[in-house]
């Protein structure tokens, strides 16, 4: 498994389930599972090293609320970890501090609220294996290429709307 994506709760996956679409069209394997820094602490050590020791290279963690699993998760490794705030009762913005304000020295790469975020966590997880992999930094690339063919088409579509 090169990526596993972590999320504190089930509630959380109709976010999180970006991330991994994103991850499949990539044809990245990704495990996902439902632990939490605060209801199940120890679950979450014991996973994260178990998991780095069977070759998982990047972790996602998304949380809401008291966002701490990106942070949790970051302390016990020294892969990539990609936080993903969740929309919460305050919008997000608490998800957003409580993963974003990581104390120097253990890093979260943290993106947007929502599932815009999730799907650039999923895309960003591709981009960091897509250093040592050239396959599938053409495949970005071509990713790239479409999007931006997408955006061109919708201009062409709006100028005729005019
Ligand atoms: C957080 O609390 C979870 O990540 C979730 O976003 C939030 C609410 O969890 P549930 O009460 O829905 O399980 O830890």
């Amino acid at each position: 498994m090169s990526v596993a994506v972590l999320m504190g709760s089930d509630s959380d996956f109709e976010t999180v389930q970006e991330a991994v679409k994103a991850l499949r069209e990539f044809d990245v394997p990704c495990e996902v599972h439902v632990m939490s820094a605060h209801r199940t602490p120890d679950r979450v050590v014991a996973y994260v090293k178990e998991a780095e020791a069977r070759g998982v290279r990047v972790f996602i963690a998304a949380a809401g609320g008291a966002a701490h699993l990106a942070g949790a998760v970051a302390a016990q490794t020294v892969r990539p970890v990609i936080g993903i705030p969740i929309e919460s009762a305050l919008n997000g913005l608490d998800s957003l501090l409580s993963t974003v304000q990581m104390p120097a020295g253990i890093p979260v790469a943290t993106v947007a609220i929502g599932k815009g975020g999730a799907r650039n966590a999923g895309l960003l997880a591709v981009e960091i294996l897509a250093v040592a992999d050239a396959k599938l930094s053409d495949r970005l690339k071509a990713f790239r290429a479409d999007l931006a063919e997408s955006v061109r088409k919708r201009d062409e579509a709006l100028q005729k709307r005019l």
